[in-house]
């Protein structure tokens, strides 16, 4: 394996290829996932500079029979971009790749590369005078390449769709270490299968993206957010159905947050001050985004608010007055997550189920978990508006946290997709598959699509060298 090492450095440079060799080299940033749930160790962190490089570093991978794991920002929630902990893993982090490579107007499309953080890719659409919506609580970290690879939602998915619906083109390094030149800025290309969105939501197991080629929208003229406390998740579903008569396209967020992750919120940040929670069960979080102007944006939310009010689907609420408050009503929702870890290891889900059913699935589960596990705490909240809903489940006060993944993980997550499979939804709407369903997925998931999945991995990936084990596991 040092063969490969030096290989790795004659490609990208000494100071790109990182290892344990060296002691005072921390690795851990790579290593370790966010949720602290798997420390790996890498062969070497690999840093490429360019699409050229990278595909150098999967030749000499391949050549040497290397596995590679794809890195962006590292906020994956399913153990999908560490190494294993063999330490024959190479960690390839796109980080040096960033560019901003054009901006077409016209065209209405972006193009960048992969390591790209979110929050600059939105600067530099909005700079142009675009909006790129994809919206996440890492958007400070995460990378439009894992982006794409996890196919990741957020809380714009209602008006603007998935990573997936805002990719146009992608450039691809295969596992081989051949470039895909597929940067395309078109809405329109019928020659042939759909290989841009076979990549997308991938994993990194079937090749590297590069480059992306991503819509852009207009800007709207005014924002507006509010914040309100509805009597139950029946009361939330109506509001949705209101919002989205009166609104329109209009509707940009619809997120519900249930009280104990909003107590969260409020035990480990108090000073967010989260309004309403303590009357309530469960709060909305509404966004309308209006092409006109302030003044009409301001005269439908409040008569949406009014008409949810006395249709008793809302018991109380507050519209933000400016930006500053908006930003901060959003802080608390985006921060959930964050609470919930400084509270302790915890289980995650990341199901979809139909709306109209959501109520139901809710009522049901959290008596069959409460009934296996006495006070266990629901930490429920998500994005209510594209039936998708982060069904967390955080272990009884006081309890240690990885005794209760050790007893209870497996047993939690059975009952859970049981569950979610008799509510006709999906074991993940956003997060993927990673490490975390991997054993899941073989009994959730169609046998004949499973099937086709394994035949497209061994013929893109025959020897097995992309992000190995992760999405289809290891009999690939
Ligand atoms: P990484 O974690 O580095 O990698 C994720 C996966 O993509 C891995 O399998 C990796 O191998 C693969 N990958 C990475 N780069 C490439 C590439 N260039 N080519 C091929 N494969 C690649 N997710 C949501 O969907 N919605 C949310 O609202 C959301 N909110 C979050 C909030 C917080 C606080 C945190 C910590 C995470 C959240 N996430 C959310 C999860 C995470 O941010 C997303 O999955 C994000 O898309 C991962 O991007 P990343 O650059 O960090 O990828
Ligand atoms: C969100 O919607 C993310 O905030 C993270 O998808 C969800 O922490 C979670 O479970
Ligand atoms: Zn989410």
């Amino acid at each position: 394996m040092n063969l490969l090492i030096d290989h790795l450095r004659h490609i990208c440079g000494d100071a790109h290829v990182l290892t344990h060799d060296d002691p005072s080299t921390d690795l851990s940033a790579w290593e370790l996932d966010w949720r602290k749930r798997i420390r790996g160790r890498a062969l070497a962190v690999v840093r490429p500079g360019n699409t050229a490089e990278v595909a150098a570093v999967v030749k000499a991978c391949a050549a040497a029979g290397a596995a590679i794991v794809p890195q962006g920002g590292n906020t994956g929630l399913v153990v999908g971009g560490v190494p294993d902990n063999t330490g024959t893993q190479i960690v390839l982090s796109l980080g040096r790749m960033h560019a901003v490579r054009a901006i077409d107007p016209a065209n209405l499309t972006i193009t960048v590369e992969a390591g790209c953080v979110l929050q600059n890719l939105q600067a530099a659409a909005e700079a142009a005078g675009f909006l790129f919506p994809l919206s996440l609580g890492a958007e400070g970290s995460c990378t439009i390449g894992g982006n794409l690879g996890t196919n990741a939602g957020g809380t714009q998915v209602l008006r603007y769709g998935n990573t997936r619906e805002l990719c146009l083109g992608l450039e691809v390094v295969t596992a081989q270490g051949d470039i895909w030149h597929g940067l395309s800025g078109l809405r329109k290309d019928n020659t042939g299968y759909d290989l841009r969105n076979l990549m997308i939501g991938s994993e990194g197991t079937l090749g590297v993206i590069t480059a992306a080629t991503m819509k852009l929208y207009p800007q709207p003229a005014a924002q507006l957010t509010a914040w309100a406390a509805v009597p139950s998740m029946q009361a939330a579903v109506e509001l949705l159905g209101l919002a989205q008569q009166r609104l329109g396209p209009g509707l940009t967020g619809f997120e519900v947050m249930g009280q104990f992750a909003l107590s969260l919120v409020d035990t480990h940040y108090p000073q967010l001050r989260v309004p309403l929670w303590q009357e309530t069960p469960w709060c909305v979080l509404l966004e309308n985004s209006d092409s006109e102007n302030e003044a009409h944006a301001r005269s439908q939310f409040e008569a949406l608010l009014e008409a949810a009010l006395n249709a008793g689907c809302v018991s109380d609420a507050v519209v933000a007055e400016n930006l500053t408050q908006a930003r901060g009503l959003w802080h608390i929702r985006e921060s959930i997550t964050l609470a919930q870890a400084d509270e302790g290891l915890n289980i995650k889900h990341d199901i979809s189920i139909p709306v109209s059913r959501i109520p139901d699935f809710v009522a049901e589960t959290d008596a069959l978990l409460a009934h296996h596990i006495p006070g266990v705490r629901m930490v429920d909240f998500g994005h209510l508006g594209d039936g998708n809903l982060h069904y967390n489940v955080q272990a009884p006060q006081g309890a240690d946290g990885n005794a209760f993944l050790r007893d209870y993980e497996d047993q939690v997550n059975t009952l859970v997709f049981d569950q979610v499979k008799r509510f006709d939804g999906s074991i993940s709407a956003e997060h993927g598959v990673g490490e975390l369903k991997v054993g899941k997925l073989p009994l959730y998931k169609d046998p004949t699509a499973l099937a086709m999945m394994r035949a497209v991995k061994q013929a893109l990936d025959p020897q097995n060298i992309m992000n190995p084990g992760r999405v289809l596991g290891s009999e690939e």
